[in-house]
Order: C-alpha cells, then sequence, then structure tokens
C-alpha cells in the first residue's frame, strides 16, 4: 500500500481540487471524511479499499503535521490554492518568522515583498531548520529569509496559524523581509 501517494493524494484533494473529489468544503476547510473516503475509493486505485484507519496511519507517518481531524470531519492546515477563501485563525506567532525561498525568486521578492503565488496565503516556518526543508524543495541551496514579526504587527500584518510550525500571512512587503 502507497501510504505517500495517498497522502499526496489527500492533500490534493483537500488544498487545490476538492470539487474535482464532490468534496464540499466549509470555510475553514473542513470535508466529511465519509465524502473523502467515498471518492478515493471510487478510483480504485488502491489495492485496497481505503478506510479511515488508512488516514490516521498517512497522519502518524508524516513527516509534517498537514492535516487536522476533528469529529467527523478532515482538512488540510495550510497550502490551500482553491478560488475560495480558507479562513485561518488569527494570533501572534514567535518574535521572528523564517522563509525558505530559492536564490532566483530574490530580486522579484526584494521588489514585490513575499506573496502567496499561487496559494491563499504566505506560508512561514518558526525555525530555519523548516524554511530549510521548505526552501529545499525549490533550490538545493535555499535562502532563508527573516521576518521581524513585531515590525510586521505595527504595519497591522495579521498572522494565521497553520501548525505548531507553519505560519500564514497575506503578505509580507518587501522592507519587511531581511536576508537571514
Ligand atoms: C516564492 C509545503 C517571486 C516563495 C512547504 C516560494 C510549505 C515569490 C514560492 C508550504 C514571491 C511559492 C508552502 C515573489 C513568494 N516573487 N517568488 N514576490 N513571493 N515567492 O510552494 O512557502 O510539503 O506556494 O518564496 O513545506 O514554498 O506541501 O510556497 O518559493 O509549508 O505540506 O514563491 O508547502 O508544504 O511556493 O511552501 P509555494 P512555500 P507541504
Amino acid at each position: 500500500m502507497d501510504y505517500i501517494n495517498l497522502s499526496k493524494e489527500i492533500s490534493y484533494a483537500l488544498r487545490h481540487a476538492p470539487w474535482k473529489y464532490e468534496l464540499e468544503i466549509d470555510e475553514a476547510g473542513f470535508v466529511q471524511i465519509s465524502q473523502l473516503l467515498s471518492s478515493i475509493n471510487e478510483e480504485e486505485k488502491y489495492p485496497k479499499e481505503i478506510e479511515l484507519p488508512d488516514i490516521l496511519y498517512v497522519m502518524k507517518i508524516s513527516d509534517k503535521k498537514r492535516l487536522e481531524i476533528v469529529g467527523e470531519k478532515i482538512r488540510a492546515l495550510y497550502g490551500h490554492s482553491i478560488p475560495m477563501h480558507i479562513k485561518k485563525e488569527e494570533s501572534i506567532p514567535p518574535v521572528i518568522l523564517y522563509h525558505g525561498t530559492a536564490k532566483r525568486f530574490l530580486p522579484s521578492i526584494k521588489e514585490k515583498g513575499l506573496l502567496p503565488m499561487n496559494r491563499q496565503y504566505v506560508h512561514l516556518s518558526t525555525d530555519i531548520e523548516t524554511a530549510t526543508t521548505v526552501g529545499k524543495r525549490r533550490d538545493k541551496e535555499p535562502v532563508i529569509l527573516k521576518i521581524d514579526v513585531k515590525s510586521a504587527l505595527k504595519e497591522g500584518i495579521k498572522f494565521y496559524i497553520g501548525n505548531e510550525k507553519v505560519w500564514l500571512c497575506d503578505r509580507i512587503p518587501p522592507e519587511l523581509v531581511k536576508l537571514n
């Protein structure tokens, strides 16, 4: 059983394509687990029927906390790109947040700041290690950018919780983005 593929498919469905899976998604990003399961099982692409314990196993072995289950529902905690805006809980993050990215994006980031690009929010990390992992997806030697959260809060920028290591915001203007 390919649990990595199942994990990717669940994230894809919840973050990017709930309509392809005929999922009703609420404003916090939750869908009924039963809906998700029946839709995934319709494809018959896995060697067995996918059940709740398979999803729980995917969550358990995952390197990142991407999913959350509350009662009968499941959601992706971050990463959404769907047109419907997913509301996240606003909160006060640690005083410094990091963003790992590719060197080639720096000129544009210096000019325009950090933008959500294809997602709904800019994703920030609480520690350099996490930011490095994020940046390595796009560059073997990523750059780590640092955001002074106090200054950002003074500018009226709001931060939202993704998970313990991932924070979200709408954008960070260039003057608040520093090289680490
Ligand atoms: C860059 C993964 C040019 C930004 C990760 C990033 C994360 C700009 C890319 C989560 C820019 C967007 C999100 C600007 C930002 N000009 N480039 N003005 N502003 N960028 O994937 O933060 O494994 O949408 O630096 O671990 O890389 O999927 O965002 O390089 O937590 O669970 O545009 O996705 O998690 O890329 O990653 P992304 P991200 P999962």
